[in-house]
Protein backbone atom coordinates (compact mmCIF):
# COMPACT_ATOMS: atom_id res chain seq x y z
CA UNK A 1 0.00 0.00 0.00
CA UNK A 2 1.54 3.43 -0.65
CA UNK A 3 1.47 6.31 1.74
CA UNK A 4 -1.14 7.83 0.49
CA UNK A 5 -3.67 4.66 0.78
CA UNK A 6 -2.34 4.16 4.27
CA UNK A 7 -2.58 8.10 5.74
CA UNK A 8 -5.03 9.74 3.66
CA UNK A 9 -2.71 11.97 2.89
CA UNK A 10 0.69 12.88 0.98
CA UNK A 11 3.75 11.47 3.31
CA UNK A 12 6.38 14.38 3.52
CA UNK A 13 8.99 12.36 1.36
CA UNK A 14 6.09 12.78 -1.32
CA UNK A 15 5.18 16.43 -0.84
CA UNK A 16 5.59 18.94 -3.22
CA UNK A 17 9.13 20.42 -3.51
CA UNK A 18 10.18 21.52 -6.82
CA UNK A 19 8.54 24.04 -8.89
CA UNK A 20 7.25 21.64 -11.38
CA UNK A 21 5.66 19.54 -8.67
CA UNK A 22 2.42 20.66 -8.10
CA UNK A 23 1.02 20.30 -12.07
CA UNK A 24 -0.24 16.44 -12.38
CA UNK A 25 0.73 16.63 -15.99
CA UNK A 26 -1.69 14.45 -19.07
CA UNK A 27 -0.19 11.36 -20.03
CA UNK A 28 3.14 12.21 -19.63
CA UNK A 29 5.90 10.02 -17.45
CA UNK A 30 5.89 13.05 -14.60
CA UNK A 31 9.20 11.81 -12.36
CA UNK A 32 10.65 11.42 -15.51
CA UNK A 33 9.44 14.59 -17.31
CA UNK A 34 10.36 16.68 -13.97
CA UNK A 35 14.11 15.46 -13.76
CA UNK A 36 14.68 16.62 -17.21
CA UNK A 37 12.30 19.02 -17.96
CA UNK A 38 11.27 19.79 -21.94
CA UNK A 39 9.61 23.46 -21.64
CA UNK A 40 8.35 25.80 -23.95
CA UNK A 41 8.22 29.20 -23.33
CA UNK A 42 6.99 31.00 -26.65
CA UNK A 43 5.91 30.31 -30.20
CA UNK A 44 5.58 32.14 -33.79
CA UNK A 45 5.01 30.52 -36.70
CA UNK A 46 7.35 27.43 -37.44
CA UNK A 47 8.62 27.64 -34.39
CA UNK A 48 8.67 27.38 -30.49
CA UNK A 49 11.00 28.62 -28.18
CA UNK A 50 12.91 27.84 -24.91
CA UNK A 51 12.86 29.72 -21.93
CA UNK A 52 16.54 29.73 -22.64
CA UNK A 53 15.63 30.83 -26.32
CA UNK A 54 16.09 27.98 -28.03
CA UNK A 55 14.27 28.26 -31.17
CA UNK A 56 12.63 24.32 -31.57
CA UNK A 57 11.35 23.60 -35.21
CA UNK A 58 7.77 22.23 -34.26
CA UNK A 59 7.54 18.89 -36.41
CA UNK A 60 4.59 18.06 -34.67
CA UNK A 61 1.83 21.56 -35.00
CA UNK A 62 1.85 21.03 -31.43
CA UNK A 63 -0.24 18.44 -30.58
CA UNK A 64 -1.48 17.98 -34.25
CA UNK A 65 -3.62 21.01 -33.89
CA UNK A 66 -1.87 24.27 -34.76
CA UNK A 67 -2.64 24.15 -37.97
CA UNK A 68 -2.02 27.73 -39.43
CA UNK A 69 1.21 27.87 -37.79
CA UNK A 70 1.77 29.75 -34.58
CA UNK A 71 0.80 32.58 -32.69
CA UNK A 72 -0.89 34.00 -36.36
CA UNK A 73 -1.61 37.71 -35.78
CA UNK A 74 -5.12 37.93 -36.92
CA UNK A 75 -6.01 34.70 -34.58
CA UNK A 76 -4.44 36.66 -32.09
CA UNK A 77 -6.16 39.79 -32.71
CA UNK A 78 -9.63 38.33 -32.88
CA UNK A 79 -9.52 36.25 -29.52
CA UNK A 80 -7.96 40.06 -28.07
CA UNK A 81 -10.78 41.69 -29.56
CA UNK A 82 -13.32 38.70 -27.97
CA UNK A 83 -11.81 38.86 -24.70
CA UNK A 84 -12.40 42.51 -24.03
CA UNK A 85 -15.86 42.98 -26.07
CA UNK A 86 -17.96 39.29 -24.70
CA UNK A 87 -16.14 37.51 -22.46
CA UNK A 88 -18.28 34.83 -21.79
CA UNK A 89 -22.15 34.26 -22.73
CA UNK A 90 -24.44 31.56 -22.51
CA UNK A 91 -25.61 29.58 -25.27
CA UNK A 92 -28.33 27.23 -23.17
CA UNK A 93 -31.72 29.33 -24.31
CA UNK A 94 -29.24 32.52 -25.16
CA UNK A 95 -27.37 32.59 -28.01
CA UNK A 96 -24.33 34.99 -29.36
CA UNK A 97 -23.90 36.22 -32.43
CA UNK A 98 -20.10 34.54 -33.28
CA UNK A 99 -21.66 30.95 -32.59
CA UNK A 100 -24.40 31.14 -35.25
CA UNK A 101 -21.84 32.83 -38.07
CA UNK A 102 -19.15 30.06 -37.44
CA UNK A 103 -21.31 27.19 -37.55
CA UNK A 104 -22.72 28.75 -41.03
CA UNK A 105 -18.66 28.73 -41.93
CA UNK A 106 -18.24 25.41 -41.04
CA UNK A 107 -21.62 24.11 -42.63
CA UNK A 108 -20.44 25.59 -45.84
CA UNK A 109 -16.79 24.43 -45.58
CA UNK A 110 -17.74 20.96 -45.09
CA UNK A 111 -20.76 21.40 -48.05
CA UNK A 112 -23.14 19.15 -48.72
CA UNK A 113 -24.88 17.01 -46.84
CA UNK A 114 -23.44 18.53 -43.55
CA UNK A 115 -26.11 20.87 -42.25
CA UNK A 116 -25.63 21.46 -38.51
CA UNK A 117 -22.68 21.60 -35.83
CA UNK A 118 -22.53 20.76 -32.15
CA UNK A 119 -20.12 22.83 -30.34
CA UNK A 120 -18.06 21.38 -27.24
CA UNK A 121 -14.42 22.44 -26.00
CA UNK A 122 -12.52 18.96 -26.88
CA UNK A 123 -11.95 15.74 -29.19
CA UNK A 124 -13.08 14.22 -25.76
CA UNK A 125 -16.12 15.59 -25.64
CA UNK A 126 -16.71 15.70 -29.50
CA UNK A 127 -16.57 12.28 -29.30
CA UNK A 128 -19.02 12.06 -26.13
CA UNK A 129 -21.35 14.10 -28.16
CA UNK A 130 -21.33 12.32 -31.38
CA UNK A 131 -21.96 9.13 -29.63
CA UNK A 132 -24.94 10.74 -27.54
CA UNK A 133 -26.24 11.96 -30.57
CA UNK A 134 -26.36 8.58 -32.82
CA UNK A 135 -28.11 6.97 -29.35
CA UNK A 136 -30.56 9.54 -29.30
CA UNK A 137 -31.00 9.99 -33.32
CA UNK A 138 -32.02 5.96 -33.14
CA UNK A 139 -34.55 6.56 -30.39
CA UNK A 140 -36.12 9.72 -31.65
CA UNK A 141 -37.05 7.64 -34.88
CA UNK A 142 -38.06 4.75 -32.42
CA UNK A 143 -35.65 2.26 -33.13
CA UNK A 144 -34.21 2.81 -29.10
CA UNK A 145 -32.93 -0.77 -29.36
CA UNK A 146 -30.07 0.43 -31.17
CA UNK A 147 -27.52 0.72 -28.46
CA UNK A 148 -24.31 -1.25 -29.32
CA UNK A 149 -21.49 0.74 -30.79
CA UNK A 150 -18.19 -1.03 -32.91
CA UNK A 151 -14.83 0.65 -32.90
CA UNK A 152 -11.62 -0.32 -33.85
CA UNK A 153 -8.10 -1.56 -32.14
CA UNK A 154 -6.10 0.84 -31.39
CA UNK A 155 -8.53 3.59 -32.29
CA UNK A 156 -8.01 6.85 -30.18
CA UNK A 157 -11.44 8.73 -29.48
CA UNK A 158 -9.68 10.62 -26.38
CA UNK A 159 -9.90 10.07 -22.94
CA UNK A 160 -13.73 10.37 -21.73
CA UNK A 161 -15.70 6.96 -20.84
CA UNK A 162 -17.12 6.95 -24.16
CA UNK A 163 -14.18 7.59 -26.00
CA UNK A 164 -12.02 4.69 -24.31
CA UNK A 165 -14.92 2.08 -24.22
CA UNK A 166 -15.15 2.30 -28.38
CA UNK A 167 -10.97 3.44 -28.33
CA UNK A 168 -8.87 0.57 -28.77
CA UNK A 169 -5.70 1.28 -27.01
CA UNK A 170 -5.43 -0.83 -23.93
CA UNK A 171 -3.31 1.39 -21.82
CA UNK A 172 -5.81 3.45 -21.66
CA UNK A 173 -8.50 1.79 -20.96
CA UNK A 174 -7.06 -0.85 -17.98
CA UNK A 175 -7.06 1.17 -15.42
CA UNK A 176 -10.64 2.31 -15.64
CA UNK A 177 -12.86 -1.03 -14.66
CA UNK A 178 -15.77 -1.63 -17.08
CA UNK A 179 -16.51 0.11 -20.10
CA UNK A 180 -19.40 1.30 -21.60
CA UNK A 181 -21.40 -1.98 -22.60
CA UNK A 182 -22.29 -3.03 -25.54
CA UNK A 183 -19.34 -2.58 -27.48
CA UNK A 184 -17.41 -4.31 -29.86
CA UNK A 185 -14.63 -3.71 -31.91
CA UNK A 186 -13.37 -4.40 -35.27
CA UNK A 187 -9.63 -5.41 -35.46
CA UNK A 188 -7.14 -2.58 -36.17
CA UNK A 189 -5.87 -2.33 -40.32
CA UNK A 190 -1.64 -2.25 -39.93
CA UNK A 191 -0.30 -5.43 -41.16
CA UNK A 192 3.52 -4.88 -41.75
CA UNK A 193 4.17 -8.25 -43.84
CA UNK A 194 1.80 -6.95 -46.40
CA UNK A 195 1.75 -3.05 -45.86
CA UNK A 196 5.68 -2.24 -44.43
CA UNK A 197 7.05 1.27 -46.13
CA UNK A 198 3.48 1.65 -47.98
CA UNK A 199 3.47 5.27 -49.68
CA UNK A 200 0.22 6.54 -49.37
CA UNK A 201 -2.70 4.15 -48.53
CA UNK A 202 -1.39 0.75 -48.71
CA UNK A 203 -2.82 -1.64 -51.72
CA UNK A 204 -3.80 -4.18 -49.18
CA UNK A 205 -6.28 -4.75 -46.46
CA UNK A 206 -9.91 -3.41 -47.94
CA UNK A 207 -11.30 -6.62 -46.84
CA UNK A 208 -10.36 -6.13 -43.59
CA UNK A 209 -13.53 -4.34 -43.10
CA UNK A 210 -15.61 -7.24 -44.05
CA UNK A 211 -15.31 -8.18 -40.54
CA UNK A 212 -17.90 -5.44 -39.62
CA UNK A 213 -20.77 -8.08 -41.82
CA UNK A 214 -19.58 -10.86 -39.50
CA UNK A 215 -20.46 -8.48 -36.33
CA UNK A 216 -23.31 -7.24 -37.09
CA UNK A 217 -24.31 -10.84 -37.83
CA UNK A 218 -23.16 -12.03 -34.43
CA UNK A 219 -24.91 -9.40 -32.42
CA UNK A 220 -28.01 -8.54 -35.50
CA UNK A 221 -28.20 -5.27 -36.95
CA UNK A 222 -31.32 -3.74 -35.15
CA UNK A 223 -29.07 -3.65 -32.36
CA UNK A 224 -26.57 -1.38 -33.49
CA UNK A 225 -26.48 2.43 -33.21
CA UNK A 226 -22.88 3.28 -34.66
CA UNK A 227 -19.20 2.09 -36.26
CA UNK A 228 -16.67 4.68 -35.41
CA UNK A 229 -13.01 4.95 -36.86
CA UNK A 230 -10.37 7.53 -37.17
CA UNK A 231 -10.28 7.68 -40.93
CA UNK A 232 -6.47 7.38 -40.39
CA UNK A 233 -5.77 6.36 -36.67
CA UNK A 234 -3.62 8.88 -35.50
CA UNK A 235 -2.47 8.83 -32.03
CA UNK A 236 -1.70 5.20 -32.69
CA UNK A 237 0.97 6.10 -35.28
CA UNK A 238 -0.62 6.83 -38.30
CA UNK A 239 -1.91 3.84 -39.54
CA UNK A 240 -3.44 4.56 -43.09
CA UNK A 241 -6.16 3.10 -44.38
CA UNK A 242 -5.86 0.54 -46.76
CA UNK A 243 -7.40 1.23 -51.03
CA UNK A 244 -11.32 0.65 -50.66
CA UNK A 245 -11.63 -0.09 -46.73
CA UNK A 246 -13.00 3.09 -45.94
CA UNK A 247 -15.85 2.45 -48.76
CA UNK A 248 -16.48 -0.80 -47.40
CA UNK A 249 -17.60 0.08 -44.21
CA UNK A 250 -19.58 2.93 -45.77
CA UNK A 251 -21.65 0.04 -47.78
CA UNK A 252 -21.81 -2.16 -44.67
CA UNK A 253 -23.13 0.38 -42.71
CA UNK A 254 -25.52 2.16 -45.16
CA UNK A 255 -26.97 -1.13 -45.99
CA UNK A 256 -27.63 -1.81 -42.00
CA UNK A 257 -29.00 1.40 -41.43
CA UNK A 258 -26.23 1.77 -38.81
CA UNK A 259 -24.07 5.65 -38.78
CA UNK A 260 -21.06 5.60 -39.27
CA UNK A 261 -19.17 8.22 -37.35
CA UNK A 262 -15.64 9.51 -38.42
CA UNK A 263 -13.53 10.81 -35.88
CA UNK A 264 -11.71 13.37 -37.72
CA UNK A 265 -10.31 15.60 -34.37
CA UNK A 266 -6.76 14.94 -36.59
CA UNK A 267 -7.78 14.55 -40.04
CA UNK A 268 -9.96 17.65 -40.09
CA UNK A 269 -9.16 21.02 -40.97
CA UNK A 270 -6.47 20.43 -43.99
CA UNK A 271 -3.79 17.62 -42.63
CA UNK A 272 -5.04 15.06 -45.65
CA UNK A 273 -5.05 17.58 -48.34
CA UNK A 274 -8.92 18.41 -48.45
CA UNK A 275 -10.68 20.22 -45.41
CA UNK A 276 -11.67 17.24 -43.82
CA UNK A 277 -10.43 13.94 -44.04
CA UNK A 278 -13.96 12.20 -45.65
CA UNK A 279 -13.62 14.70 -48.53
CA UNK A 280 -9.93 13.53 -49.39
CA UNK A 281 -11.05 9.55 -49.33
CA UNK A 282 -14.39 10.18 -51.04
CA UNK A 283 -16.24 8.85 -48.17
CA UNK A 284 -18.98 10.24 -46.68
CA UNK A 285 -20.06 9.79 -43.06
CA UNK A 286 -23.24 10.40 -41.51
CA UNK A 287 -21.33 12.36 -38.59
CA UNK A 288 -17.67 13.41 -37.76
CA UNK A 289 -16.23 14.98 -34.93
CA UNK A 290 -13.37 17.68 -35.35
CA UNK A 291 -11.64 19.84 -32.47
CA UNK A 292 -7.71 20.58 -32.68
CA UNK A 293 -7.27 22.42 -36.20
CA UNK A 294 -10.81 24.35 -35.59
CA UNK A 295 -9.51 26.97 -34.50
CA UNK A 296 -5.58 26.13 -34.91
CA UNK A 297 -5.49 24.77 -31.27
CA UNK A 298 -5.57 28.54 -29.40
CA UNK A 299 -8.71 27.79 -27.62
CA UNK A 300 -10.12 24.73 -26.40
CA UNK A 301 -12.99 23.89 -29.09
CA UNK A 302 -14.65 20.76 -30.29
CA UNK A 303 -17.56 20.01 -33.04
CA UNK A 304 -19.47 17.40 -34.54
CA UNK A 305 -20.61 17.79 -37.92
CA UNK A 306 -24.02 16.01 -38.60
CA UNK A 307 -25.46 14.87 -42.29
CA UNK A 308 -28.52 16.66 -43.17
CA UNK A 309 -31.54 14.93 -41.32
CA UNK A 310 -30.19 13.75 -38.47
CA UNK A 311 -30.76 17.30 -36.65
CA UNK A 312 -33.57 17.54 -38.15
CA UNK A 313 -35.07 14.13 -36.56
CA UNK A 314 -35.15 15.16 -33.31
CA UNK A 315 -37.18 18.30 -34.52
CA UNK A 316 -40.51 16.95 -33.34
CA UNK A 317 -42.94 17.29 -29.89
CA UNK A 318 -43.69 20.50 -28.52
CA UNK A 319 -41.65 23.51 -29.58
CA UNK A 320 -41.15 24.25 -26.31
CA UNK A 321 -39.20 20.85 -25.61
CA UNK A 322 -35.27 20.75 -25.32
CA UNK A 323 -34.86 18.58 -28.29
CA UNK A 324 -31.71 17.05 -26.92
CA UNK A 325 -30.93 17.05 -23.04
CA UNK A 326 -26.95 17.55 -24.22
CA UNK A 327 -24.46 20.70 -24.12
CA UNK A 328 -21.52 21.76 -22.37
CA UNK A 329 -21.14 25.32 -20.16
CA UNK A 330 -18.57 26.63 -22.70
CA UNK A 331 -19.93 24.94 -26.14
CA UNK A 332 -19.41 27.85 -28.48
CA UNK A 333 -17.61 30.14 -25.87
CA UNK A 334 -17.12 33.36 -27.53
CA UNK A 335 -13.31 33.16 -27.76
CA UNK A 336 -13.19 29.70 -29.41
CA UNK A 337 -15.40 31.14 -32.09
CA UNK A 338 -13.57 34.27 -32.55
CA UNK A 339 -10.44 32.00 -33.08
CA UNK A 340 -12.18 29.75 -35.07
CA UNK A 341 -13.64 32.20 -37.48
CA UNK A 342 -10.02 34.30 -37.79
CA UNK A 343 -8.61 30.79 -38.40
CA UNK A 344 -10.84 29.84 -41.34
CA UNK A 345 -10.09 33.03 -42.60
CA UNK A 346 -6.27 32.63 -42.62
CA UNK A 347 -7.20 29.31 -44.16
CA UNK A 348 -9.32 30.49 -46.70
CA UNK A 349 -6.46 33.25 -47.46
CA UNK A 350 -3.54 31.16 -47.97
CA UNK A 351 -5.45 28.31 -49.04
CA UNK A 352 -3.86 26.14 -46.36
CA UNK A 353 -6.88 23.64 -46.08
CA UNK A 354 -5.53 22.60 -49.90
CA UNK A 355 -2.11 23.27 -49.52
CA UNK A 356 -0.95 19.60 -47.83
CA UNK A 357 -2.20 18.62 -51.74
CA UNK A 358 0.92 20.34 -53.41
CA UNK A 359 3.12 19.28 -50.63
CA UNK A 360 2.16 15.67 -49.90
CA UNK A 361 4.37 14.53 -52.77
CA UNK A 362 7.25 16.00 -50.94
CA UNK A 363 6.52 15.18 -47.65
CA UNK A 364 6.37 11.30 -48.77
CA UNK A 365 9.53 11.23 -50.44
CA UNK A 366 11.49 13.12 -47.47
CA UNK A 367 10.03 10.91 -44.82
CA UNK A 368 10.42 7.75 -47.12
CA UNK A 369 14.11 8.64 -47.20
CA UNK A 370 15.24 7.55 -43.79
CA UNK A 371 13.81 4.19 -45.33
CA UNK A 372 17.34 2.31 -44.33
CA UNK A 373 18.52 4.37 -41.43
CA UNK A 374 19.28 2.17 -38.35
CA UNK A 375 15.93 0.74 -36.55
CA UNK A 376 13.61 1.93 -39.16
CA UNK A 377 11.28 -0.97 -39.63
CA UNK A 378 8.18 1.09 -41.34
CA UNK A 379 7.52 4.21 -42.52
CA UNK A 380 4.06 5.45 -43.12
CA UNK A 381 2.67 9.02 -44.77
CA UNK A 382 -0.63 10.44 -46.20
CA UNK A 383 -1.55 14.19 -46.26
CA UNK A 384 0.88 16.29 -43.60
CA UNK A 385 1.14 13.15 -41.49
CA UNK A 386 3.82 10.78 -41.24
CA UNK A 387 5.06 7.92 -38.69
CA UNK A 388 8.80 6.23 -38.29
CA UNK A 389 7.98 2.85 -36.57
CA UNK A 390 11.42 1.93 -34.89
CA UNK A 391 12.05 -1.89 -33.60
CA UNK A 392 11.79 -1.12 -29.87
CA UNK A 393 14.83 -2.74 -27.68
CA UNK A 394 14.63 -6.01 -26.53
CA UNK A 395 12.89 -5.87 -23.13
CA UNK A 396 12.52 -1.90 -23.23
CA UNK A 397 9.52 -1.23 -25.27
CA UNK A 398 9.38 2.66 -26.10
CA UNK A 399 12.70 3.02 -24.86
CA UNK A 400 14.30 3.89 -28.02
CA UNK A 401 11.14 6.09 -29.36
CA UNK A 402 11.56 8.01 -26.29
CA UNK A 403 15.43 8.37 -26.90
CA UNK A 404 14.71 9.89 -30.21
CA UNK A 405 12.29 12.12 -28.76
CA UNK A 406 14.78 13.60 -26.09
CA UNK A 407 17.64 13.62 -28.50
CA UNK A 408 15.50 15.69 -31.11
CA UNK A 409 14.59 18.08 -28.73
CA UNK A 410 18.17 18.52 -27.10
CA UNK A 411 20.66 18.10 -29.69
CA UNK A 412 18.70 19.00 -33.11
CA UNK A 413 15.83 21.48 -31.85
CA UNK A 414 13.50 19.49 -33.16
CA UNK A 415 9.83 18.44 -31.84
CA UNK A 416 8.46 14.94 -32.75
CA UNK A 417 5.94 12.99 -30.59
CA UNK A 418 6.46 9.62 -30.11
CA UNK A 419 3.55 6.89 -28.89
CA UNK A 420 6.17 4.01 -27.81
CA UNK A 421 8.64 3.61 -30.71
CA UNK A 422 6.71 4.89 -33.49
CA UNK A 423 7.74 8.74 -34.05
CA UNK A 424 4.87 10.79 -35.69
CA UNK A 425 4.95 13.73 -37.61
CA UNK A 426 2.45 16.62 -38.47
CA UNK A 427 4.15 19.74 -39.07
CA UNK A 428 1.72 23.05 -39.26
CA UNK A 429 0.05 23.53 -42.94
CA UNK A 430 2.29 26.31 -43.00
CA UNK A 431 5.47 23.95 -43.43
CA UNK A 432 7.96 25.28 -46.27
CA UNK A 433 9.48 22.57 -48.90
CA UNK A 434 13.14 23.79 -46.75
CA UNK A 435 11.88 23.13 -43.70
CA UNK A 436 10.44 19.54 -44.45
CA UNK A 437 14.04 18.76 -45.53
CA UNK A 438 15.36 20.27 -42.38
CA UNK A 439 12.86 18.48 -40.29
CA UNK A 440 13.39 15.08 -41.85
CA UNK A 441 17.55 15.58 -42.01
CA UNK A 442 17.41 16.28 -37.99
CA UNK A 443 15.60 13.17 -37.26
CA UNK A 444 18.02 11.11 -39.51
CA UNK A 445 20.60 12.89 -37.39
CA UNK A 446 18.98 11.88 -34.48
CA UNK A 447 18.40 8.20 -35.18
CA UNK A 448 21.89 7.96 -36.34
CA UNK A 449 23.12 8.56 -32.81
CA UNK A 450 20.61 6.93 -31.02
CA UNK A 451 21.32 3.21 -30.24
N1 LIG B 1 -10.22 11.73 -31.30
C1 LIG B 1 -9.05 11.68 -31.98
C2 LIG B 1 -9.03 10.98 -33.30
C3 LIG B 1 -7.91 12.30 -31.46
O1 LIG B 1 -6.77 12.23 -32.14
C4 LIG B 1 -9.21 12.96 -29.55
C5 LIG B 1 -10.31 12.35 -30.11
C6 LIG B 1 -9.37 13.62 -28.21
O2 LIG B 1 -9.23 14.98 -28.33
P1 LIG B 1 -8.88 15.85 -27.01
O3 LIG B 1 -9.01 17.26 -27.52
O4 LIG B 1 -9.88 15.52 -25.99
O5 LIG B 1 -7.46 15.47 -26.61
C7 LIG B 1 -8.00 12.96 -30.21
C8 LIG B 1 -6.82 13.63 -29.60
C9 LIG B 1 -0.90 12.11 -29.83
C10 LIG B 1 -2.08 12.82 -29.27
O6 LIG B 1 0.19 12.62 -29.79
C11 LIG B 1 -3.27 12.73 -29.92
C12 LIG B 1 -4.38 13.37 -29.41
C13 LIG B 1 -4.30 14.11 -28.25
C14 LIG B 1 -3.09 14.21 -27.60
C15 LIG B 1 -1.95 13.56 -28.10
O7 LIG B 1 -1.05 11.05 -30.41
N2 LIG B 1 -5.57 13.23 -30.10
N1 LIG C 1 -20.14 19.83 -12.36
C1 LIG C 1 -20.92 20.78 -11.83
C2 LIG C 1 -21.12 20.81 -10.34
C3 LIG C 1 -21.56 21.72 -12.68
O1 LIG C 1 -22.37 22.62 -12.18
C4 LIG C 1 -21.33 21.64 -14.07
C5 LIG C 1 -21.95 22.60 -15.00
O2 LIG C 1 -22.76 23.42 -14.65
C6 LIG C 1 -20.51 20.64 -14.58
C7 LIG C 1 -19.92 19.74 -13.69
C8 LIG C 1 -20.27 20.48 -16.05
O3 LIG C 1 -19.38 21.47 -16.50
P1 LIG C 1 -19.24 21.81 -18.03
O4 LIG C 1 -20.55 22.33 -18.48
O5 LIG C 1 -18.14 22.86 -18.08
O6 LIG C 1 -18.85 20.54 -18.74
Amino acid sequence: MNDIAKTGSLAPAQAPTGQLDAFWMPFTANRQFKAAPRLLARAEGMHYYTPEGRQILDGTAGLWCVNAGHCRKPIVDAIAQAAGSLDFAPTFQMGHPKAFELSRRLVELAGKPFNHVFFCNSGSEAVDSALKIALAYHRVRGEGQRTRFIGRERGYHGVGFGGISVGGIAGNRKMFGPMLPGVDHLQQTWNPQEMAFSRGQPAWGAHLADELERIVALHDASTIAAVIVEPVAGSAGVLVPPVGYLERLRAITEKHGILLIFDEVITGFGRVGKPFGWQRFGVTPDLYTTAKGINSGTVPMGAVFAREGLYEAFMQGPQGAIEFAHGYTYSAHPLACAAALATLDVYRDEGLLERVGELDKHWEDALHSLKGVRNVIDIRNVGLMGAIELEPRPGAVGARGFDVHVKAFFEEDLLVRFTGDILALSPPLIVSRNQIDEIVERLRRTLERVE
